[in-house]
């Protein structure tokens, strides 16, 4: 077995060194041989007391989240569970002091071997944390009894309700360490451990008393935390079973609370809550690998930038270079629009200075790193331009063409355009492989989601620096391949199908809307409309008319495009889908004048109008999604299907607790969603065809996109 835990004395001390990289996971044979060598350190005639680190970077970052997918039922992970519970006991009982020397990260299970430990020591810029709520779970090595006797109920509950690490002065302040290390953690701990030897000093953490204050008043703290959650946690599961836990700890002895905890965690590791957080936790760090293009593949660094047009998006998308502390010029054909654009980024940054996220000085540095202007001064000069004008194919490539003359050869040319075929654009501006998509999100300083489409010869270089600047900029960034709408809005295209069906068979846009916000999205498919611009959809689709084509497979409603007519383009005009007190407020009413345009459209098909359910509501929209995510998939344009769930949930804001669009077929069934894909068919026509590699995964009897 490899040697996971390294053992040697020093000083007669016994330093117990983790080491399994990147970042000490606990693996099963990390757990084994931690055992292993506190038995070997209690048994070390030459040892007094033991240290126990971790190698490299970090302490432990908790335990091995792969392991988890092999516990398929409570019994294997109430078994696993008890396990952990009582080699921690069997660590705590040992008899010679033994010290945590933590930097870098003790989280999940790294804190609660912590916590097992008799004393802990930190460096100042260590964290430590409970953070199994974000995979859906809670600690289930004893952390939800232990922390609860180091710091009290109120912090434990916060710890393992939000799930955010603490830093170690606030760690220390809490009680759950016991002392900041200046200088070398090693030396720090060893002299720590060697004075708990000399005064004989064990304290078992199992052992503290619950704090008089938790005896009184813990039980009313845990219902506050809970009345909380239902505002902060909404369609969660498990912050609400890790106030339960801790509940447990407030109400049983340690013994008693410790099978509580077992068996609530028990019930978490094995729900589609947990199994989708984790899928999505190793879902957004496989994003980052892109098969052909290697971590060592040279990258530039971006340290000026601009951006052309200062409309909605163009102003979003250089708040995000501002807010990394990139200059930025930000260029419109006019002064009036210019000074619209930088109008609106002041107001963003005054919101967000009178939330108190931003002091007034910050506020000024950064407003000062965007340069407004209407010409093309200092282009020459900028390691990247983004493009970000209206979406019209002839005025992006004439954007291009003057772009590819006025910037440096190796300047990085990229394009918002939230649909259209970057190769144009390539060719257009002279220089190809420094041409790719950089499709940002509305609001594109708020939304996570950076899609970068890859053009047919853009270089591995510019994508490796686009990938880095992504991190930069606080982005997810996914790259794409070069088809109509790239990933994300070529599958929204038939989630807003049935969208549109679905109201002139019969549903309203409200319940439409509540059926999806109640799945969890922050807002349905009508009112997200109404946000982005019921324009922007009308003028791509009067492009693709002019090109012979249509948006998605299947009948075309007329509604959004009377809506256009109408001049109703959504709240900015104060009507859409919706009506809205006043252009650009937020406060809705429905508007009977749909209803009224849906029976018409109805009528013209040939449609009767009749109750629609909220799950054929649910059902048919994430078919369609998952259908053409199929597609997608098989056409190589996402590399993975888990990319696709990372473009849902941050472009889009699909719910994490779902695990994506993709992932979420898995759970319903990949049979079923075919035989749903076959039953519309069947009942509305030919344009529900299923996706070849759907039909190709069920015949094969596959439960997963991945084969
Ligand atoms: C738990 O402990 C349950 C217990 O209560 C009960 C037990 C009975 N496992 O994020 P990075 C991988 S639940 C496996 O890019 P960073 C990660 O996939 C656990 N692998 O680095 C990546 O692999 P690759 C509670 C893990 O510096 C590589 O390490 N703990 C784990 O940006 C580097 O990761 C947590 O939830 C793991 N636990 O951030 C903490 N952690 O290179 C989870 C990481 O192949 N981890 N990997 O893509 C983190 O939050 C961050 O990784 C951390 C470092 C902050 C530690």
């Amino acid at each position: 077995m490899a040697d996971l835990v390294r053992y040697e004395l020093k000083d007669r001390v016994a330093v117990l060194t983790i080491d399994n990289p990147p970042v000490n996971a606990l693996a099963p044979a990390v757990w084994e041989q931690i055992d292993q060598a506190v038995a070997r350190g209690v048994a070390d005639a030459g040892a007094d007391a033991m240290v126990l680190i971790g190698a490299g970077t970090t302490f432990i970052a908790g335990a091995d989240i792969k392991i988890f997918d092999a516990l398929k039922t409570r019994e294997d992970s109430m078994s696993r569970s008890a396990g952990t519970h009582a080699l921690l006991k069997r660590v705590e009982d040992a008899g010679k002091p033994l010290v945590a020397a933590i930097h870098g990260n003790a989280l999940g299970g790294g804190l609660e071997v912590a916590q097992a430990c008799h004393f802990r020591v930190a460096s100042k810029d260590a964290k430590v944390g409970q953070p199994e709520v974000m995979l859906g779970i809670i600690p289930g090595a004893g952390g939800t009894q232990r922390l609860l006797r180091l710091c009290g109920a109120k912090m434990a509950l916060a710890m393992c309700t939000d799930g955010k690490p603490v830093a170690a002065p606030k760690a220390l302040a809490a009680g759950i360490i016991d002392q900041i290390v200046e200088g070398d953690l090693l030396t720090g701990a060893i002299a720590f451990a060697t004075m708990k030897a000399a005064a004989r000093q064990i304290r078992k953490t199992r052992d503290l008393q619950i704090k008089p204050e938790d005896v009184s008043g813990g039980m009313a703290t845990c219902e506050a935390v809970r009345v909380a959650l239902g505002k902060t946690a909404r369609g969660a599961h498990a912050p609400f079973v890790a106030v339960d836990a801790i509940q447990a700890a407030l109400t049983h002895s340690f013994d008693e609370g410790s099978i509580r905890e077992r068996e609530l965690f028990a019930g978490c590791v094995v729900s589609i809550e947990s199994k989708a957080l984790r899928h999505m936790f190793f879902a957004e760090r496989e994003v980052a690998k892109v098969p052909d293009i290697p971590k060592d593949t040279p990258t530039r660094e971006i340290t000026r930038a601009a951006v052309v047009g200062a409309g909605t998006m163009g102003g979003g998308i250089a708040m995000n270079y501002a807010n990394a502390g990139i200059p930025v010029l930000l260029k419109e054909v006019d002064q009036a629009a210019l000074d619209r654009g930088m109008a609106t980024i002041r107001k963003n940054y005054e919101v967000t200075m009178s939330k108190g996220k931003m002091t007034a000085e910050q506020l000024q540095r950064t407003l000062a790193l965007i340069t407004p202007q209407i010409t093309y001064d200092g282009f020459d000069r900028v390691d990247i331009v983004t493009e970000a004008v209206f979406e019209n194919m002839d005025l992006k490539k004439a954007t291009f063409k003057e772009l590819g003359a006025v910037t440096r050869p190796d300047c990085i040319l990229a394009s918002n355009s939230s649909t259209l075929d970057i190769d144009q654009f390539a060719q257009a501006s002279g220089r190809p492989p420094q041409v790719l998509g950089h499709h940002y999100f509305s609001p594109a300083n708020v939304m996570k989601l950076l899609e970068m489409v890859r053009g047919r010869e853009t270089s591995k270089e510019v994508i490796a620096t686009s990938l880095k600047l992504s991190k930069k900029l606080n982005k997810v960034g996914v790259v794409v391949g070069n088809c109509f709408g790239f990933v994300a809005n070529r599958m929204l295209a038939y989630y807003m199908r049935e969208a549109y069906l679905l109201l002139e068979e019969g549903a309203s846009v409200p319940q439409i809307d509540k059926v999806l916000t109640d799945f969890g999205l922050p807002v349905g498919p009508y009112g997200m409309q109404d946000i982005a611009g019921i324009d922007v959809g009308a003028r791509i689709r009067q492009y693709l008319a002019s090109i012979g084509k249509t948006r998605a497979e299947g009948p075309q409603s007329a509604i959004p495009d009377r809506l256009f007519a109408m001049g109703r383009y959504g709240q900015k005009t104060g009507a859409g889908w919706y009506k809205y007190a006043a252009p650009g407020s937020r406060d809705r009413t429905p508007d009977p004048v749909i209803e009224q345009m849906a029976d018409e459209e109805a009528a013209k098909r040939g449609v009767k109008r009749r109750p629609v359910a909220d799950e054929e509501i649910l059902a048919r929209i994430m078919t369609a999604l998952a259908n053409e995510g199929a597609r997608v998939l098989e056409e190589h344009y996402a590399t993975r299907a888990s990319d696709i769930d990372v473009i849902y949930c941050y472009g889009f804001g699909y719910p994490r607790l779902r695990g994506g669009p993709m992932f979420y077929a898995e759970t319903v069934g990949l049979a079923t969603v075919l035989s749903r894909v076959k039953e519309y068919r069947a009942r509305f026509g030919d344009y529900w065809e299923p996706a070849p590699l759907l039909e190709k995964l069920v015949a094969a009897n596959k439960s997963s996109f991945e084969g």
